[in-house]
């Protein structure tokens, strides 16, 4: 632990805030997907891993149900919401940043968990970058606000349980229609490995991925283009893909195999097709990947990396002019694939490089990006990392 490490600055706030030190600190990490965009709530496959980058949760428990919670800002001021009164939450309450840890109190009161708390949050994973913060903080709270009352840490299954009620606090609380991707992640990722992850079935397997082994990293590029619309282009899509399920009469469009996609495609109106195509191709693109990593074939998994940018660009279009500037820099620089991670609009996209070609990639991206009037990139390796848990 550094003195920069999230659970760190979270105790060291909670002190500076409440007088005392804290009952304990949770954390939980952002994530990079390294494929498998747009298939979570298709009922489909993913495989993210774990970033070192984490949201820490300081906590100590209050004999009462009112829940207070600050957060330290990254210029080192603590901003502070409202104390709210759990059993009286209703949708819609908190503002910003602060709907999130009040949707997930919400959402453990409705699972008989309302002990009040004081909470005080501090991270790294950094925010608008399609990295997952706003999960990295829900699966905290989450851990910080079960482990103050009392419960034991969670084994694998209720992790994902837990994750489930992440993404309820997102969906139904702060009203942001997101998969459940993000929060499996966060809850359920082990250091050195991707994690496979049925969404429907909910089967799980850790898929050793060490990248550094294989003289391979994994380059992760920050645009700094935050999410602009993102939030009504996800719902568009995602009801697109909805719709495109029911008119084919399947539960969802995992259930349209890459040799149903001609028929299926024929039967569709022309703005819902593209959308098809990718859904199903990148479901099977991520079998490919998982098949490839399993066999330690790492660097083959490049192409993928760039057939799943090119289809989220194309055919779903949920890129940007920046991360199409990453993902064509890298590339032209020696990349052996990138792709947009993440929901898309903005955001990060990821780099499988040649640690021997790394830097020349880097700075080939950096005066792309200075060529094209942009803000400089934040660019950092991406090392598979632990899950949630207290710290
Ligand atoms: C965002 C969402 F939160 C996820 O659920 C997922 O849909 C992703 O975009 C796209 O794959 O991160």
């Amino acid at each position: 632990m550094t003195a920069a490490d999230p659970a760190v600055l979270a105790a060291e706030a909670f002190h500076a805030t409440h007088g005392r030190t804290p009952d304990g600190v949770w954390s939980a990490p952002g994530r990079v997907n390294l494929i498998g965009e747009h298939t979570d709530y298709n009922d489909g496959f993913v495989l993210p891993f774990a970033l070192p980058h984490r949201i820490a949760a300081a906590g100590a428990a209050r004999d009462d149900q009112v829940l207070t919670v600050s957060t330290l800002g990254s210029d080192g001021r603590l901003q502070q919401a409202d104390p709210v009164t759990i059993p009286g939450l209703r949708p819609g309450e908190g503002t910003g940043w602060s709907a999130y840890p009040i949707g997930v109190a919400w959402v453990l009161h409705q699972q008989g968990v309302d002990r009040g708390a004081d909470l005080v949050l501090a991270g790294d994973v950094p925010t608008g970058a399609g990295l997952s913060s706003s999960a990295a903080l829900e699966c905290a709270v989450a851990l910080a606000l079960l482990g103050l009352a009392g419960h034991a840490d969670p084994d694998s299954s209720r992790r994902a349980e837990i994750a489930k009620w992440a993404q309820r606090a997102e969906n139904e609380f702060v009203g942001v229609p997101t998969g459940v991707l993000d929060q499996t992640a966060s809850m359920c990722c082990v250091s050195g490995h991707a994690l496979f992850l049925d969404v429907r079935s909910g089967d799980a397997e850790q898929v050793p991925f060490d990248a550094a082994a294989a003289g391979l990293r994994v380059l992760v590029i920050d645009t700094r283009a935050k999410h602009a619309h993102s939030e009504s282009g996800y719902g568009d899509r995602r009801r697109g893909t909805e719709r495109a399920a029911d008119l084919l009469g399947v539960k969802a469009l995992r259930d349209i195999g890459p040799r149903g996609l001609a028929a299926a495609e024929h039967t569709l109106p022309e703005p819902l097709r593209p959308l098809v195509r990718h859904v199903v191709t990148e479901n099977q693109r991520v079998l490919e990947v998982v098949e490839l990593l399993r066999a330690g074939q790492l660097a083959e998994v490049g192409p993928l990396l760039d057939t799943s940018h090119d289809s989220l660009r194309d055919d779903y279009q949920v890129s940007s002019p920046e991360l199409d500037l990453a993902v064509d820099a890298a590339r032209q620089a020696g990349a052996l694939g990138a792709r947009m991670t993440g929901g898309g609009f903005g955001g990060s996209a990821i780099a499988l490089v040649r640690e021997a070609d790394r830097e020349e990639i880097e700075a080939a991206v950096r005066a792309r990006f200075e060529h094209a009037g942009l803000r400089a990139p934040r660019m950092f390796v991406a090392v598979p990392s632990a899950g949630a848990g207290r710290a």
